[in-house]
């Protein structure tokens, strides 16, 4: 498939998605949510590749669900067509890492595919937002949900209320990043991480994401027991005798996922 919204590159073992529309600020339409998704799909099957990195260019990630393409849609054309609901599923429930590599603005439905990614490496000079009430509509992606549960009611009630922007600096302390740097680094330090995630044990990554996942869906001795299921899971897998083989022998792991 040919893209013409999003540019797909691979530096194995990481891939990297790069949203493609400066002319809108990455504004996310229904071209570029079925080529995310079909990019997703291919990195899913590809062994190669053991974490995405997700982003935009440094003025902004995404500004957002494109406002021009959902002006005239009405409620039954986003109930038949379930509208971005591929892409937030198929970001929400993605086998693989993604470490996401923000910069400029972060809004709206830019912040919800954010959200559902599993890394935040955010740039000094990124601005992060649900703005949909400023257009009379409240967020649709999982905003009233998952930065209620990063950053707690009061505000998040603030942030999807006022429709206001927060730095990057703010969105660290409140644990909606996870890490900040200097403006001209933040694509640079993504990849580092991915790498770092991709010398890891595939089978351990996915379980790990999984049960971390868990953790907002679920009570804590549920949780608990979802951990160790998954832990208990490892003990079967060679790639844990590799990680505690090569600790002991002093080198290298080298992880095959089986
Ligand atoms: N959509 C379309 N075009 C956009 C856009 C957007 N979200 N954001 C920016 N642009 C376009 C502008 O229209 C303008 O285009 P031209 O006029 O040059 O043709 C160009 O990008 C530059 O924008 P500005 O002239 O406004 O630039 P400024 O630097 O002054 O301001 C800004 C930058 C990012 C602060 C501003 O553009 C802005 O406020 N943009 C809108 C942000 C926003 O409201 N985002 C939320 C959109 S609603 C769903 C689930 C979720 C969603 C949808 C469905 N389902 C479950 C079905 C998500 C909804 C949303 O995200």
């Amino acid at each position: 498939m040919e893209y013409g919204t999003i540019v797909l590159s691979r530096e194995i073992p990481i891939a990297i998605i790069r949203l493609n529309r400066p002319e809108a600020y990455n504004a996310l339409n229904m071209q570029m949510v079925h080529e995310i998704v079909d990019a997703l799909d291919k990195l899913e099957e590809d062994e190669g590749v053991r974490c995405i990195v997700l982003t935009g260019n440094d003025k902004a990630f995404s500004a957002g669900a494109d406002i021009k393409e959902m002006i005239n849609l009405s409620s039954v054309d986003l109930i038949r067509t379930g509208h971005f609901l591929p892409l937030w599923n198929k970001v929400g429930n993605y086998s693989k890492p993604i470490v996401a590599a923000l910069s400029g603005y972060v809004l709206g439905g830019g912040l919800e595919l954010a959200m559902s990614c599993d890394v935040l490496v955010a740039s000094e000079n990124t601005k992060l937002g649900q703005p949909e009430i400023n257009i009379g509509v409240i967020p649709g992606g999982g905003g009233t949900q998952r930065l209620t549960r990063a950053v707690g009611k009061y505000k998040a009630m603030e942030m999807i209320l006022t429709g206001s922007m927060i730095t990057a600096e703010e969105a660290l302390r409140l644990g909606l990043v996870s890490r900040v740097v200097p403006a001209n680094s933040y694509l640079d330090e993504a990849k580092k991480v991915a790498l770092e995630i991709s010398s890891k044990s595939p089978l351990a990554l996915k379980l790990a994401k999984e049960a971390v996942n868990r953790a907002f869906e679920i009570s804590l001795q549920e949780g608990l027991s979802f951990e160790r299921k998954n832990f208990f899971l490892l003990f079967s897998s060679e790639d844990k005798k590799e990680g505690m083989n090569a600790f002991l022998q002093k080198r290298k792991p080298e992880f095959k996922g089986r």
